[in-house]
């Protein structure tokens, strides 16, 4: 896909159930490379703000209702329309903490009983990370932690089948993180774990597709 040896950014992905702390490492992450002088985004999928994430929201929030198949073409219409801007900016050497990417588009949908190969189909093409952290921590823990808004997927049950799900699609990307350590020792882990990806990046890694 990209040609090799020209410096770029890292596609850096964080996966793991609700309450398992993504959303808050990411932040700590982006402080700590922009501090170490990288240049650093910090994005989200779903991305709320175009209009077909504006129709996911909606689903999310119980406002309107959607066929799993309809809302599963969608999460991974709102990554396709972010594609060519992700790669542009991975090229112009700008690195993505990226909070869910298509594989909580496969485990969120193939919890719920479609089919784990359907799911993975519309991905193909997509850029694939570079590191994938996966902060994993029981669902019962996680359920502990509280604060669950409410959203619809936001239940111990399908929160533990999203889990076994999740674990189907890990492969050589993925750095696993026990997420129950404090919140010191994941930051430290996912600090270390990062730079060393990103300066491989920046030696210039080829740019390549999910899931090959
Ligand atoms: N989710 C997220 C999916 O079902 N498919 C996807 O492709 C993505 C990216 O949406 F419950 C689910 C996961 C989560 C919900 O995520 C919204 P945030 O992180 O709470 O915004």
């Amino acid at each position: 896909m990209g040609a090799s040896n020209e410096s770029r950014g890292a596609l850096v992905v964080f996966e793991g159930l609700d309450r398992s702390g993504k959303t808050s490492q990411c932040g700590k992450l982006l402080s700590y490379l922009e501090g170490l002088g990288h240049s650093v985004e910090l994005w989200r999928f779903p991305d709320r703000t175009t209009s077909v994430g504006q129709m996911i929201s909606a689903y999310l929030t119980n406002k309107s209702q959607l066929d799993d198949h309809t809302i599963h073409l969608l999460f991974s219409a709102n990554r396709w329309e972010k594609r060519l801007t992700m790669e542009a900016k991975l090229k112009a050497g700008t690195t993505l903490i990226v909070d869910r990417y298509s594989y909580s588009g496969v485990a969120f949908s193939s919890a719920k009983g479609l089919d784990f190969e359907w799911c993975k189909a519309p991905e193909n093409g997509l850029i694939a990370p570079d590191l994938v952290v996966y902060l994993d921590i029981p669902p019962e823990k996680a359920a502990d932690r509280g604060g669950y808004g409410g959203e619809r997927y936001e239940q111990l049950e399908f929160q533990k089948k999203v889990a076994q799900h999740y674990k189907l699609l890990e492969d050589s990307s993925w750095k696993m993180i026990d997420a129950s350590q404090c919140i010191e020792d994941v930051e430290k882990q996912v600090e270390e774990i990062v730079l060393e990806h990103v300066v491989t990046c920046q030696k210039g890694k080829p740019l390549s597709s999910l899931w090959s």
